[in-house]
């Protein structure tokens, strides 16, 4: 006879399913409670108007879905030992991860005063969005987190970005159908190109079709099953569906679809990782969950639908202190949860559930992967003195610094092979910007088709290329957070793609910094190359130096930009930023064949310092005050400045000028404004109290002005830069049409000294006669005029004086 009794797995499974159903009422009770309670944290009494916050702010919506998936992720983790983090897209539901990490301890062994008791429920609830508390997003405060979620689309980015060679660690990452229609997590789904299943972990995206964002429906949410299947096949995925709004049907489904996915992660990591396996692009598993937006809150508020419709996205009964009704329906909601069958008499989950929840690091606030300075390990560097550029007499002989740049990248490559914690981002420019020499030591990692005639290309390989800035700053971002260390080359003008990203990045920077738990993680690192200046055959577009205007508005602590004039001060500046940690550093640096200045041994205590009189270069006595202070930030504005030197020393050799190079721009803040300023002292020494000082610079000249205005001197500094004068021409052109080229350098200078009176006249006629004759030399040759294509410093470098006396 067929016995009708349920098999005993499924019996055991049915009474797990209720205690996770537990769980996740747990879990969105005290996400409402953040929401809204300051007071009867555990409904004791009647909810009345004084319990209640002042200001209602938060998002509800979201909550209830990602509630759901650490739930269920949480017995996948205990069941497999997973070593897993969970990346929240949608970071406005912040309440809600703070609420899991809370109910499995993490929460309160970073935050004490947190307790996993009653008083520190209490405590939880009052601190979100609270004056003196926490955000409302997830955010560096967030055990676990290492995605803002604030600004969305780099979710899924920064998952696959921690998941790169970390081979036993799954990223588990839920995307909005909101974010999902952002540029950045659009492009986000083709990382899977890149992640290779031997060397590389997992990355398990969850997109979350709740079906609406702030006030509108999504575009994946009105999408139907059949053309959902196809769009995410065509990424390469195999898409599992998990659908509907009955939790008692959700839990099993859900459950099943994470075993299911789980079970073919391992499958396509075990095949790949056989011997002898051949390297291909599995169809990675992912999830769409299609449950309702708001989920198990109010169905209706004054006749309009809540529930399953964008009116769940924020508070979704408002004005409950002053409204009856509107109180009664929070308390009913908050009572559905049935609180006093979760947590104890103490406010402690009660010991079932929380049994639920891993151990240890194995949960997901814990994981030391969402940490990442925890697991940091310093890289190890090649002596970058020994790729030194020989100057024997300086500004004669060019060199295309970057390439000298890129055997310094190769070797820190091949220091590190073993340790696989260096990757070099870039899109698509690493040839061109000649850094091509890292391909001696590796490979453009590609998990797509190969064909016999690519160059270097493989499926290992530390360089990351792809034509999206986006992409190339989340996966660096995403690699750093966990750990790891990198450099993202770029074009200067198309760095501005990611503006926000950067402003992102030194947001969480500036937070975590002030999180003694968060372990420094190593900076982020650009270099800058086709820059504004050599971009004469690509044009205006090409041609926009802004960044660093955007880089120095970030807190002082964190940023640095740095603007080498040859190849040995980069490889200095190169050394300098990957030995840095918890900062983001901007290098500029030009790769055009450029004239080269400084030996070795004179770079290194001039990047040290960040700025300094270039003895060789002045003219006239050095031990006085110079009638005039020639000064430069950047790699042409420097080879400008010393022409027009040698013009005005040629023409007015009694005059006494004194030349300046900046390395570190942040020198010239004060000091009290940035760690690297110089002392006011020491800047009156460099740029005189009274003399004019004409600045070369290689941005947008108001920089200048903005990091100086409180010097002694500032009222005597002219800064030439970029004015947003750009075109297709030579590159002398470019530098005339801005006025920053040694012509206009020296009128500049002559103007400001009238004590030349009329020695001067005849000088600037013949500036101005030379403009003129530039003027008609490109526009009939197309090149530049001899004169300064082949000018080099002419004069040797001074005896070196060893002596003090
Ligand atoms: C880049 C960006 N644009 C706009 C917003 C404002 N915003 C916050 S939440 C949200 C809707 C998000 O919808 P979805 O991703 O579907 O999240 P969920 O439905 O899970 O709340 C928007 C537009 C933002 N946070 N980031
Ligand atoms: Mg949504």
């Amino acid at each position: 006879m067929e016995s009708t009794a349920t098999p005993a797995r499924d019996r055991t499974s049915e009474r797990e399913f209720d205690l996770i159903d537990q769980y996740w009422d747990a879990a969105n009770y005290l996400t409402v409670g953040q929401i809204y309670l300051l007071d009867n944290a555990l409904l004791k009494e009647p909810l009345r108007p004084e319990h209640i916050k002042p200001r209602l702010l938060g998002h509800w919506g979201t909550t209830t879905g990602l509630n759901f998936i650490y739930a269920h992720l949480n017995r996948v983790i205990r069941q497999r030992d997973l070593d897993m983090i969970y990346v929240c897209g949608p970071g406005h539901g912040g309440p809600g991860m703070v609420a899991n990490t809370w109910l499995e301890g993490s929460y309160s062994e970073i935050y004490p005063d947190i307790s996993e008791d009653a008083e520190g429920m209490q405590k939880l609830f009052k601190q979100f969005s609270f004056p003196g508390g926490i955000p409302s997003h997830a955010a560096a405060t967030t055990p676990g987190s290492i995605n803002e979620g604030g600004e969305l689309g780099y979710a899924l980015v920064h998952a696959y970005g921690a998941a790169f060679d970390n081979p036993e660690l799954v990223v588990v990452c839920v995307v909005g159908d909101g974010e999902a229609e952002t540029g950045p997590l659009a492009a986000s789904w083709h990382s899977n190109k890149f992640l290779n299943p031997k060397t590389d972990g997992a990355v398990l995206p969850i997109l979350h079709l709740n079906g609406y964002k702030i006030a509108n429906p999504t575009i994946l949410g009105r999408m139907d099953d059949e053309e959902l299947e196809a769009l995410f096949t065509g990424y390469g995925y195999e898409p599992v569906f998990v659908e509907g709004d009955d939790p008692k049907l959700m839990h099993p489904a859900m459950a099943e679809a994470l075993d299911e996915v789980l079970d073919r992660i391992g499958e396509i990591q075990a095949a790949a990782r056989r011997e002898g396996a051949p390297a291909e692009r599995p169809a990675w598993p992912m999830i769409v969950l299609r449950s309702p937006k708001g989920w198990t809150g109010p169905k209706e508020v004054d006749g309009k639908k809540v529930e399953g419709f964008w009116r769940a996205h924020q508070v979704p009964v408002d004005n409950v202190r002053a409204n009856k009704a509107h109180l009664k329906i929070l308390e009913d909601w908050m009572r559905s949860y049935e609180p006093e069958k979760l947590f104890d008499a103490n406010g402690r989950l009660r010991a079932e559930l929380r049994a639920l929840a891993p151990t240890g690091d194995r949960r997901m606030g814990a994981n030391p992967h969402a940490n990442g300075g925890l697991l940091k390990r310093e890289l190890k560097l090649p002596n970058f003195g020994d790729y030194a550029v020989e100057i024997a007499r300086p500004g004669t002989k060019t060199a295309e610094s970057t390439r000298i740049m890129g055997a310094y990248l190769r070797d820190v490559i091949r220091l590190n092979e073993p340790t696989r914690n260096f990757r070099l981002m870039g899109p698509d420019e690493t040839t061109s910007n000649r850094l091509d020499a890292v391909f001696e030591a590796t490979n453009r990692v590609w998990m797509e088709g190969i064909k016999p005639y690519d160059v270097s290309l493989a499926h290992e390989g530390r360089v990351m290329e792809v034509l999206s800035e986006h992409l190339c700053e989340g996966w660096l971002e995403g690699y750093l957070l966990t750990g790891r260390h990198g450099l993202f080359n770029c074009y200067e003008a198309f760095v501005h793609i990611v503006d926000s990203m950067f402003n992102q990045h030194a947001k969480w920077l500036k937070e975590a910094r002030e999180l003694p738990w968060r372990r420094p993680i190593a900076s982020l690192n650009y270099l800058l190359s086709s820059h504004v200046w050599r971009q004469d055959h690509n044009g205006f577009s090409h041609q926009d130096p802004g960044f660093i205007d955007l880089v120095a508005n970030k807190k002082a602590d964190i940023v640095r930009v740095y603007l080498p004039p040859d190849a040995n001060s980069l490889l200095w500046t190169t050394d300098h930023v990957l030995r840095t940690w918890n900062r983001i550093n901007v290098i500029v640096a030009g790769k055009q064949p450029e004239l080269q200045w400084m030996t070795m041994a004179e770079a290194i205590p001039h990047c040290e310092y960040g700025l300094g009189i270039w003895e060789w270069a002045c003219q006239g006595p050095a031990d006085s005050e110079p009638d005039l202070v020639m000064a430069s930030a950047g790699d042409v504005p420097t080879m400008e400045m010393l022409a027009a030197v040698d013009l005005l020393h040629q023409a007015l050799p009694d005059l006494s000028i004194r030349v300046v190079n900046v390395v570190d721009l942040m020198t010239l803040m004060p000091r009290n404004q940035h760690p690297h300023g110089i002392s006011d002292a020491d800047f009156d020494g460099i740029f005189t109290r009274n003399k004019p000082v004409v600045f070369a610079y290689h941005g947008y000249p108001y920089m200048i002005h903005r990091l100086t205005y409180k010097r002694t001197n500032h009222d005597n500094f002219h800064v030439h830069g970029f004015i947003d004068e750009g075109t297709t021409t030579t590159p002398f052109d470019m530098v005339v049409l801005n006025g920053l080229d040694r012509y206009h350098l020296a009128m500049a200078a002559v103007d400001r000294l009238p004590a030349l009176g009329g020695k001067a006249a005849e000088f600037k006629q013949h500036l101005n006669h030379k403009l003129v004759e530039h003027h008609a030399y490109v526009r009939e040759h197309g090149e530049d005029m001899p004169e300064i294509r082949d000018w080099t410093w002419p004069h040797d470098r001074p005896e070196v004086d060893e002596g003090w006396d």
